[in-house]
């Protein structure tokens, strides 16, 4: 495929191409990721989520800068599950990280869930693996922590940057929020402002009250206009590398997506098969006016459809 050899020889425009092309689906994008494949699993994926207005932007615009400083390419996109739009970067992020534009090593990319939030977590996914295939060897995933979709974003990377702010109540919020949990590294923003450290505290407050593993999330303070602490950040971030990799914890990780993957494509298949075939047979409609008059219960009638669609039955 064209659009391939054009990708791998490192033409920007084919890279935003490709991403496009797996945000509408269809044929063609598998036929893409499927001869990208053997290219993937080289780039480190660092997720920064965090409150709407934390700075999640800001703060991987000055990130960009320090990676690009030590040798890296970059890749960014920021996912925003609130957003419609998609493609090219929101007019926000491209002001932020405006510094970056004309850096060739740098591509940054906007995603929104043209109204599918399912559909979002596996576009990052896929975009994720067209950068890495693409030879970016950091990619950075900004998502606004609104919930269930970016966890399932979260669960793509390999470390997870939670971004909080001063006064914003953010602790008790994240907790709840279920995003606590999944941080390796903690970035305590607009440090700039009053009760930057009362916040700090109160993270390793709560990181004590917690079961301790052998890595303990370093809370590192950052203000990501001045670029103020985001040295820290990046020594943080290439300790948790260095021990995701020594642990091998990195791969057993990564073992599990493509396992979590390979089980989906199945699933969806199948459901999909299932569908199709029940509809065919118009049974789904006769046995649920069976149900709906409570003549069987939904046990009964879900026996009989499989069943129907593999053989033998379990009641009679
Ligand atoms: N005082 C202070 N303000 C900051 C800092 N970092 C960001 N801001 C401001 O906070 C606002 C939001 O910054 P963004 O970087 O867009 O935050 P974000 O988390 O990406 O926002 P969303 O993507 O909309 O959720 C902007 O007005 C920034 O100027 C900081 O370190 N200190
Ligand atoms: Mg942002």
């Amino acid at each position: 495929m064209d659009l391939v050899f054009e990708l791998l020889n490192g033409n920007t425009r084919a890279l935003a191409r490709a991403i496009s092309l797996v945000e509408n689906g269809g044929v063609e994008k598998e036929a893409l990721l499927g001869s990208i494949f053997h290219l993937t699993g080289k780039a480190m994926v660092v997720g920064i989520t965090g409150s709407p207005g934390a700075g999640k932007s800001s703060l991987v615009d000055k990130l960009i800068g320090e990676l690009r400083a030590n040798g890296a390419s970059v890749g960014v996109l920021a996912v925003d599950p609130t957003s419609p739009f998609t493609g090219g970067a929101l007019l926000g992020d491209r002001i932020r990280m405006q510094e970056h534009v004309l850096d060739k090593d740098v591509f940054i990319r906007s995603m929104g869930t043209r109204g599918s939030l399912g559909g979002l977590a596996r576009a990052t996914r896929e975009a994720i693996k067209i950068l890495d295939a693409f030879g970016k060897d950091v990619i950075l995933v900004e998502t606004v922590g609104v919930g269930q979709s970016e966890l399932d974003v979260m669960h793509t990377v390999d470390t997870t940057v939670v971004v909080l702010t001063p006064g914003a109540g953010d602790v008790v919020q994240t907790m709840k929020a279920g995003i606590m949990e999944i941080a390796d590294i903690f970035a305590v923003n607009k440090a700039d402002m009053e009760g930057a450290d009362r916040l700090a505290v109160e993270i390793e407050n709560m990181l004590d009250l917690g079961q301790s593993g052998p890595w303990r999330p370093p809370v590192v303070k950052t203000v990501s206009l001045t670029g103020q602490g985001v040295g820290d950040l990046y020594q943080a971030l290439t300790k948790h590398w260095a021990y995701l990799r020594e642990s091998g914890l990195l791969e057993k990780k990564r073992e599990q997506r493509l396992r979590g993957e390979v089980f989906d494509l199945v699933v969806e298949e199948l459901r999909q098969e299932i569908d199709s075939r029940l509809e065919n047979k118009g049974m789904m409609d006769e046995l649920l006016a069976r149900v709906i008059s409570r003549e069987i219960n939904p046990y009964v009638a879900a026996d009989r459809i499989l069943s129907e669609l593999r053989g033998a039955r379990k009641y009679g």
